[in-house]
């Protein structure tokens, strides 16, 4: 008789912000349900994790791993190397965003057996069952695999609605062990799926369409309250792309949640668009509710940019009320801003910066976080950056390196590529963030910290960058005081070697 064992693999994917993932979390509750035992391993919670998998393997029917575009593809080729070399006949089976948006090179991996395209719940399952039959994968929807050393591609699954899906497998998390890590008892949770938007960099058309679609008031507010008692958890990170699209539905959640005396915080992902639809009024009874931080996609401040990037459902306008709303109501506002977009040049990026620096003194408590632009497969500017000669990788290795913070442009590199991440190195110090994970500086870095942050206002008011002591001395306190970072960075990962 064939294994019922399956081993998921999560890869490290950022800092220290750990939590449970969510993708993995709902893709094993129809294998729970159909009598298969899962064994997740995340990097992030898990030393000696290649280890740990290759122990798990030896009695597993397959090697599953989620990941999306980005660094946690070098764990991922990592990982399932390892295990091809010492279980050959042991599947790979790879999902998530990057798979599902080039499922083609993906496959196309020595070490890769499976890939899944889009939502898993179901073609998992079937591939699952498939396999432990000891039956090939012809005609399973949404699934690619190989044949005869052919790569062979069955017909796309249609997307099912968010409230057509079964829990998520909440119970397989090890919830303490992310806790030690971040600091912070924490979960992510998910109420609808897709965006009526396209913005040009986004890949969110590319797999769920434009079909929003969410669950029911009522279904929200009895799980996340259940949830969070459960587990005792402080916070929910809803990772909806776009949370308000149905106003009347997120007020109803707030007045559900306020009934219930719910006690945790919540954070949002919402357009500023659909946040200034809200009066200020309604913002405080999400406030009540415990929604503690809503994170926009304003990504510039200028509106020429806004136009490239066909955001034209946001103006520059929308994104100050938002603040101002937010600020209001108590609810902090997180906005991210995307620099290097093809047609921004340093006149954009500067109208982009003193909006940045103009809102922050307005409204204190606002927050912004950057990035370079990063051109991901599947994304509608794709066609564009490449005419301009970015050279998508040709290989699942070489999206390894792709990762905003640090993306290389072929219209944003050498001195302008250093000017800017100094110039984000400032933002990073000139006013005050808050991360997920707990502020486990030490007193001096902290003392170090405040004390630059007014030489970087005065230099990112006056765009001076040149000798850039502060940042030099944060560095140097940083790594006298503080823990190294987690490896995730793709900086610090190349440095490293990927054998057992
Ligand atoms: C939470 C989140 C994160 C978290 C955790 C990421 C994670 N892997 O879980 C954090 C904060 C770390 C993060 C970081 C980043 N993210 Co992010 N993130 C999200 C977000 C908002 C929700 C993901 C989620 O949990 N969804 C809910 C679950 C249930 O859905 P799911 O993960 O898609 O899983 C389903 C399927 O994909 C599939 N599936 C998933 N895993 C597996 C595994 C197997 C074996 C199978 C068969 C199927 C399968 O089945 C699941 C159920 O249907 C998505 C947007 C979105 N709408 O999904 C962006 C998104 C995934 N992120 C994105 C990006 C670009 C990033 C960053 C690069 C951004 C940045 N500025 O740094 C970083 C890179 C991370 C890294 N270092 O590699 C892009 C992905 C683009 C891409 N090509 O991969 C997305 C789609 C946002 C967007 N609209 O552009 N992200
Ligand atoms: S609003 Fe956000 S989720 Fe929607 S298309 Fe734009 S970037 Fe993607």
């Amino acid at each position: 008789m064939r294994s019922k064992k399956i081993v998921f693999f999560f890869p490290a994917f950022s800092s220290l912000e750990a939590t449970a993932p969510l993708g993995i979390l709902a893709v094993s509750t129809p294998l729970l349900r159909a009598g298969y035992r899962v064994c997740i391993i995340d990097s992030t919670i898990t030393p000696g994790f290649q280890r740990r998998v290759l122990e798990e393997l030896e009695d597993a029917l397959c090697l599953a791993v989620s990941l999306v575009t980005g660094p946690m593809i070098r764990e991922t080729v990592q990982i399932a190397r390892a295990a091809k070399r010492l279980y050959p006949e042991i599947p790979v089976v790879l999902g998530g965003w990057h798979p599902s948006l080039l499922p083609d090179q993906t496959l196309a991996a020595e070490y890769v057996d499976v890939v899944v395209r889009g939502q898993g719940e179901e073609a998992l399952l079937e591939v699952i069952r498939n396999l432990e039959a000891g039956e090939g994968l012809r005609g399973i929807e949404g699934v690619g695999y190989k044949e005869n050393g052919n790569l062979v591609f069955n017909p796309p699954r249609a997307l099912r609605p968010l409230r057509d899906m079964p829990p998520k497998a909440y119970q397989l998390a090890d919830f303490d062990a992310y806790e030690r890590v971040c600091g912070r008892r924490w979960a992510m949770y998910i109420s609808s799926l897709a965006c009526p938007y396209s913005c040009a960099y986004c890949t969110n058309e590319g797999v769920y369409g434009r079909q929003w679609n969410a669950l029911e008031a009522g279904q929200v507010v009895d799980e996340t309250t259940d949830l969070a008692a459960r587990y005792g958890l402080e916070l929910l990170w809803v990772v909806d792309d776009n949370f308000l699209v149905d106003r009347e539905r997120a007020i109803a959640i707030a007045e559900g949640l306020v009934r219930r005396g719910a006690k945790f915080d919540w954070s949002i992902q919402a357009s500023t668009n659909l946040v200034t639809r809200l009066g200020v009024d309604e913002l405080r009874l999400l406030r009540r509710a415990g929604l503690s931080q809503i994170c926009h996609g304003a990504e510039s401040a200028s509106p020429e940019v806004l136009r490239l990037m066909n955001k034209d459902f946001q103006k520059v306008e929308t994104i100050y009320q938002a603040a101002e709303k937010c600020v209001r109501a108590g609810i902090r506002p997180s906005f991210n801003i995307i620099f290097g977009f093809p047609g921004e040049g340093w006149k954009e990026r500067r109208e982009t910066v003193r909006f940045i620096m103009d809102v922050c003194r307005r409204y204190p408590g606002a927050e912004f976080w950057t990035n370079i632009f990063t051109p991901y497969p599947g994304a509608p500017i794709m066609e564009r950056a490449e005419a301009l000669g970015i050279e998508p990788p040709k290989s699942l290795e070489g999206w390894a390196e792709f990762f905003p913070r640090y993306t290389v442009l072929p219209w944003l590199n050498g001195r302008n590529h250093r000017r800017v991440q100094i110039m984000r190195d400032y933002l990073r110090v000139a006013f005050n963030r808050v991360p997920i994970a707990s502020d486990r500086r030490h007193r001096i870095t902290r003392l170090v910290h405040q004390a630059i942050s007014l030489p970087a206002r005065w230099r990112l008011d006056h765009d001076l960058y040149a000798l850039p002591l502060e940042i030099w001395l944060k560095d140097v306190v940083t790594r006298a005081f503080e823990a190294p970072k987690a490896r995730v960075d793709a900086q610090q990962l190349a440095a490293e070697p990927v054998t057992c």
